[in-house]
């Protein structure tokens, strides 16, 4: 009881909004939806295919006794919805990619020292494997066994003050801690999320298709689905509608940590245009080391096209004739010839004509055409 309650209190010193402690015992649920999943073809993208690594903690470490599960709010106040009326076409980011430093160093760095003050505080050798993200465990369904959250029907983990705006870590452990109880709170009756979700990816409630939600779609390789680019609006990275209309997220309090702090050289919204002409040098400067950077520069140029042939503003049609003649990748070609589509006009037509002879990739001229097309009809 007095190793928890110190582990506890240490964790709060150092910067934990919440953390709770569940039992090293499988996760059935879990398995089950993820085996659904898999036989779906909707297993989540960007994980771990071992599903009973993933659910059951003992195939991670066999004396494995508890889970610390931590969240760290990363909320702040420099809200999306502040308007800029600068006129400049800018995107939306989600609040989770802001952080002007990524957030799987910064909960990373906190499991480290809470292991070593677990370490430092038994007379065993200690045995702890941290993970944030980007490991096997079931994160959110940690966080809920362990009393830390609970969940909403859009699938994310709620904690009390903070709301879904929480990134989740956690420890496995052959430490014995005392556990905590699941929180057992709902939504109730509110379906906002499930009817606001642009796509339709959150299908029912704690249900989501993966492959639908924008989130997903952002970040995904290659080429963006035509059914998805309308509802992307000026998304640019990630997607926070179902966490936006939540009225349990109307009063968390901003914690302002200053490495969630938008970096000031690109803002919480930042302008498009730049990006699409961005050197190497500048997507560092821009977007090195934040959570936006681990997909690359051409994945948020593809994004950048499809967000300004939305916006359609003209100020956009030359730096996209620019990524149709001369940008490298077809996808991000395929992008920028429907976004002129989109966007329209006697420039942008030309552009689109012109290079309908010399386009090499059989996928890009298809989308030429069809934007000559769109364009004609409106
Ligand atoms: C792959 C992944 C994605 C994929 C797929 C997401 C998915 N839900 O399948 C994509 C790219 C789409 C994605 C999007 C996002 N993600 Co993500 N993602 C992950 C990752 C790596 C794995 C998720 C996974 O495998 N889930 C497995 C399934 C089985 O669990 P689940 O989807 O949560 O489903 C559970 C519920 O349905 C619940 N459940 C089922 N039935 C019932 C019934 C009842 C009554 C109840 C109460 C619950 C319940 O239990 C299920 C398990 O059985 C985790 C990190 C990790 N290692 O866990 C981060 C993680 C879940 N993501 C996170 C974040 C921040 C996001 C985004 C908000 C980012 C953004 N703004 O764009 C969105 C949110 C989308 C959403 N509404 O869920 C955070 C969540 C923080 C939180 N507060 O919940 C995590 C934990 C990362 C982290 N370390 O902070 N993500």
């Amino acid at each position: 009881m007095q190793l928890t309650r110190a582990v506890k209190e240490f964790a709060r010193s150092i910067g934990v909004d919440h953390i709770g402690i569940a039992r090293a015992e499988p996760f059935p649920r879990e398995e089950a939806q993820l085996r659904a999943q898999a036989a779906a073809g909707r297993y989540p993208r960007f994980t771990d295919t071992d599903i009973p690594r993933r659910t059951d903690p003992r195939k991670l470490l066999p004396d494995a006794r508890s889970i610390i599960s931590i969240a760290v709010s990363y909320l702040t106040d420099d809200s999306p919805r502040t308007a800029v009326h600068d006129g400049v076409p800018r995107a939306w980011v989600s609040r989770y990619a802001w952080g002007d430093v990524d957030y799987h160093h910064v909960l990373r760095e906190k499991l480290d020292r809470i292991v070593e003050f677990l370490a430092a505080n038994v007379s065993f050798p200690v045995r702890a494997l941290p993970y944030v993200d980007t490991g096997p465990p079931v994160e959110r369904s940690v966080a809920e066994r362990a009393g830390v959250g609970w969940f909403g029907k859009n699938n994310c983990i709620y904690v009390p003050g903070h709301g879904s705006w929480v990134f989740l870590g956690e420890i496995v452990t052959n430490v014995e801690l005392v556990p905590d109880t699941p929180q057992g709170k709902s939504c109730g009756t509110c379906t906002r999320c499930i009817d606001a979700c642009p796509t339709g990816a959150i299908t029912g409630p704690f249900r989501i298709d993966p492959n639908r939600c924008l989130s997903y779609i952002t970040q995904m390789p290659g080429v963006i689905p035509v059914e998805f680019r309308r509802p992307m609006g000026r998304m640019l990275f990630g997607c926070d509608i179902c966490q936006i209309v939540c009225p349990w997220n109307w009063e968390a309090a901003p914690a302002n940590r200053p490495e969630f702090r938008p970096r000031a050289a690109l803002g919480s919204r930042p302008a498009l245009i730049p990006l699409l002409t961005m050197t190497n040098s500048q997507f560092k400067r821009w977007f090195g080391g934040t959570a936006m950077a681990w997909r690359g520069k051409k994945i948020l140029q593809r994004n950048a096209c499809i967000c300004l042939g939305n916006i359609k503003n003209p100020l956009a049609v030359p730096p996209l004739i620019d990524r149709l003649e001369h940008d490298g990748k077809e996808e991000v070609r395929g992008a920028a010839a429907w976004a002129l589509g989109e966007i329209g006009g006697d420039d942008a037509v030309a552009a689109l004509k012109r290079r309908l002879p010399v386009e090499p990739s059989d996928y890009v001229r298809s989308e030429i055409e069809t934007a000559i097309a769109h364009a004609a009809q409106a």
